[in-house]
């Protein structure tokens, strides 16, 4: 997410109600335990044997399959068949070339605060960071966590955070230990949880303006940073290790030098096992890691014993006209543009992804296409793309166009529209 973050967190009103899906909201589909009826207007539509979504009444008969039904006792249908893991075989299901398995690894949501006061150009102060905790008079970042896995099924948060937070501005791979340990209050709220909790450091490839190991800190320093991170979560095995967000304008050639140092830091920590992201250039564009020449630099990068084991690439995917996650109309679900081809290259390579940003605005075409990536992701990508994590809850106020910040009103949270309608597993 490229835009510099000025918004605090004000708790607003609830923007969702669950019982009757919403326009565009799945219905049904193997294992879908939501609403399986739609709000007034609106038909459940058979898609496939995952997925079935409420679409306008008028023009549900709009669907390219012959097969399309507008019941929704055919989503009944599908969700008796849930435990069939294989493709249906059924005359009535339209014929699918997917592999996917119908589900992901990883649901999940940012819980953004300790990366305030960044941006693009890698400038970040410490005392620009606003913690998502309750005794940092933050929004309170465990109560979002634990609804979040409770109540949707998330299994996955991403804590971006500064380098200079944990440094106390100073550029060194040497962390502060006041301000990492505020950081770590967040990462074993998350681990509590039972989750997986992404550490991501924030930072564009850069230090206050200066690309590291291109004239900005040295890879050196870098790995040093990575390394002494990794050693305080060596024995956790549901850390995973964001190496850096959004890099852009960038040499990758010489950026996959810089990852490796860092990957090679992490595993010589005690990190032996965890997740590692690995990022591209281009701010990660999952529309552009495989012709970029991002790919093809990241794939040189290989853990200590050579093999690339939990070497995962990170990719960033937004859905309006610009892919900047700046509108709240969205225009795109990317699948044929983004998607397939990644996914692809991915096959070819052996290799997988995680979308570790994805979002929309709170609108009805964001949450249309924001379903059909989902859907996508599930149907027919499921081997290679792990999952997502939306962006952004935490510290965002729930005004934040791209807010997936729930609302808590005496102990029950109520989420986004976003999220109850597409980004929440169950
Ligand atoms: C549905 O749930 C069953 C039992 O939990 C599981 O074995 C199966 O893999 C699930 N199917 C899909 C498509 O998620
Ligand atoms: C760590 O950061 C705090 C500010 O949060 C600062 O007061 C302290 O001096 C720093 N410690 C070291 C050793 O730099
Ligand atoms: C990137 O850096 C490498 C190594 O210094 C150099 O050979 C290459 O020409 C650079 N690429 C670009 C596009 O500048
Ligand atoms: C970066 O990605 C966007 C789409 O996400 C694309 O329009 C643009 O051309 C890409 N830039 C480069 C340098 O590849
Ligand atoms: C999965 O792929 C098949 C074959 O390309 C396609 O017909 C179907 O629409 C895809 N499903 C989704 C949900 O994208
Ligand atoms: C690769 C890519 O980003 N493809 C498209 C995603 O959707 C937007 C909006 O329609 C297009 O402009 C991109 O070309």
């Amino acid at each position: 997410m490229k835009t510099v973050y000025a918004l605090g967190f004000i708790g607003l009103t609830a923007l969702s109600v669950r019982g009757q899906a919403a326009l565009y909201g799945q219905c049904g589909g193997a294992n879908w335990t939501g609403a399986t009826t739609c709000v007034a207007g609106a038909v459940c539509t058979y898609s496939n044997a995952y997925y079935s979504q409420c679409l306008p009444a008028s023009s549900s008969s709009s669907s390219t399959h012959s097969t399309t039904t507008t019941s929704s006792s055919h989503s009944t249908t599908t969700t008796s068949t849930s435990h069939t893991t294989t493709t249906t075989t059924t005359s009535a299901a339209p014929t699918t070339t997917g592999t996917g398995s119908g589900s992901l690894k990883f649901y999940g949501v940012n819980i953004a605060g300790f990366d305030f006061g960044c941006d693009t150009s890698g400038d970040c102060t410490e005392s620009g960071a606003y913690p998502p905790l309750l005794v940092y008079y933050g929004a309170d970042g465990a109560g979002q966590m634990t609804h979040f896995v409770n109540d949707d099924g998330y299994n996955i948060f991403r804590l971006p955070v500064s380098w200079q937070f944990l440094t106390n501005n100073a550029e060194t791979g040497v962390l502060n230990s006041t301000t990492l340990a505020e950081y770590n209050t967040l990462v074993q709220d998350c681990l509590s949880t039972g989750a997986y909790c992404i550490i991501d450091i924030h930072n564009y490839a850069r230090f206050n303006g200066a690309i590291i190991g291109q004239g900005g800190p040295t890879n050196e320093v870098f790995a040093e940073l990575w390394g002494n991170i990794a050693a305080n979560y060596a024995s956790e095995s549901k850390i995973i290790f964001g190496v850096m967000n959004e890099p852009h304008d960038l040499n990758v050639t010489l950026w996959a030098g810089t990852v490796q140092a860092a990957v090679t830091a992490i595993r010589n920590a005690g990190a032996t096992t965890q997740i590692i992201l690995l990022p591209g250039d281009n701010y990660t564009s999952a529309a552009t890691i495989y012709s970029d020449g991002s790919g093809a630099a990241l794939l040189t990068v290989k853990n200590p014993d050579g093999t690339t084991t939990n070497l995962v690439f990170d990719v960033h995917k937004y859905l309006d006209s610009d892919n900047s996650g700046t509108s709240d109309v969205c225009v795109t679900d990317n699948v044929s543009e983004a998607w397939e081809p990644l996914a692809a290259w991915l096959r070819t390579n052996g290799r997988q992804a995680l979308n570790s940003e994805t979002g929309g605005g709170n609108t009805a075409s964001c949450v249309q296409y924001m379903c059909q990536q989902i859907a996508y992701m599930k149907a027919n990508a499921s081997d290679v793309i792990l999952g997502y994590v939306g962006w952004a809850a935490g510290n965002f106020a729930t005004t934040y166009v791209l807010s997936e910040t729930p609302t808590d009103t005496n102990g029950v949270w109520t989420d986004t529209e976003l999220v109850s309608s597409c980004m929440a597993p169950k």
